[in-house]
């Protein structure tokens, strides 16, 4: 049978693409960025104000909130919507990469990946089925595959049976999803490292598997963005146009920029909200180091230009000695600004492809960026 889409293409402008798509709980504008809600709340943004950022979707993650509160629970109290008060839609994320960056003594067997869990140590079993009904009990409108994320460097045969494993995981993964109410979706996820062919094998398995759409995974793990965008350009032309694509864990405003005009339409990244509790801030003139003691005398906002009001509203200064401080409210202010940093990008990215004129966008973004902190 074949799989529902729920994406249309809007226009294509090169590569890059914009487009629509819509789930149970409304419409995700492409290109999008999804902030990260891990553990059920976006770090030090409230989620009355995710909305305001421009962010259409958000992200969830499986492994965090089946540790805890735990996804029967969550289920019991109505779903990951109700229970945050986002009512929007909302991706999860499998919890395979996660366990591999936080749970210690895991192992990874044929029928799953087991762990102990990084709160209390006890014994957890995350097998592709489990993933998908935690999901499900979320209520999370798009579902991601079990799969296995090698960093790298990796040895080639390391590389590939992860590949392979990943496969087999899709496959059981897509029957575990059938029983999922209509406009629900899952992704599956390609892999295949730093290594062209088996990029293309995992490719067209997963096409031959068909899912709603489809993540370029085992990206930004340690390899030069030459190469992650070298990835891209093999899986992006086979994968099927009408369907979105989604690049996992990434990245820099420039990642972004560059995957967008390789046929990217998704993307999630913790880098705005964890920089913005560190002081560092996007804006259209580069990365500004708010701990620097040249701004604690600086009384002009960080951009005068930005729509968001934490970005115009606020000086330099009086960010500089929240950061000092430690304050809160600098971690709020700042991991919003970033935020909504991001969402421009996407906002501009989507019009520019929309009018024909994405290389000319990604050029003048670029040179803001090179021009500085004036
Ligand atoms: N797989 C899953 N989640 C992920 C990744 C992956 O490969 C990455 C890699 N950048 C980030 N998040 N399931």
């Amino acid at each position: 049978m074949t799989v529902p889409n729920h994406f249309k293409l809007l226009g294509r402008d090169g590569e890059a693409r914009t487009g629509e798509l819509t789930t149970p709980h409304g419409v995700v504008r492409t290109p999008a960025f999804m902030p990260v809600g891990t553990a059920g709340a976006m770090k030090s943004i409230h989620w009355r104000d995710i909305r305001d950022t421009g962010a259409d979707i958000v992200l969830g993650n499986t492994y965090h909130l089946m540790l805890r509160p735990g996804a029967e629970r969550i289920a019991a109290l109505g779903g990951l919507q109700k229970f945050t008060t986002w009512n929007g839609p909302m991706l999860t994320d499998s919890g395979g990469f996660q366990v591999m960056s936080l749970a210690k003594l895991r192992k990874v067997t044929e029928h799953a990946v087991t762990f102990s869990s990084h709160i209390d140590g006890t014994k957890v079993e995350l097998s592709p089925e489990r993933a998908i009904e935690v999901q499900r009990l979320l209520g999370s409108d798009i579902a991601m595959q079990l799969d296995e994320c090698v960093r790298l460097p990796a040895e080639r045969a390391d590389i590939e049976r992860a590949m392979q494993l990943s496969i087999r995981w899709a496959g059981r993964s897509k029957r575990a999803f059938e029983t999922a109410p209509a406009g629900y979706m899952l992704f599956g996820i390609v892999q295949g490292g730093d290594i062209p062919e088996l990029r293309r094998e995992s490719t067209r398995a997963l096409i031959d598997i068909g899912f709603h759409g489809y993540a370029v995974g085992g990206l930004a793990v340690g390899e030069p963005q030459a190469v992650m965008l070298a990835m891209i350009e093999e899986v992006a032309p086979i994968l099927p146009q009408e369907r979105p694509r989604y690049l996992m864990g990434v990245g820099t405003p420039d990642d972004m920029l560059e995957a967008v005009a390789r046929g990217i339409d998704m993307f999630d990244c913790v880098m705005p909200t964890r920089n913005g509790r560190h002081g560092h801030v996007f804006t259209r003139h580069g990365v500004i180091n708010l701990r620097n003691a040249r701004h604690a005398d600086d009384p002009r906002p960080l951009d005068e230009e930005s729509a968001w009001r934490s970005a115009n509203g606020y000086s330099r200064a009086y960010l500089h000695h929240l950061v000092k401080s430690e304050e809160a409210l600098g971690a709020m202010l700042l991991s919003e600004v970033n935020v909504a940093y991001y969402q421009s990008l996407m906002t501009g990215a989507r019009a520019a492809i929309a009018a024909g004129t994405y290389g000319d966008y990604r050029a003048s973004v670029r040179e803001g960026w090179a021009r500085g902190d004036i």
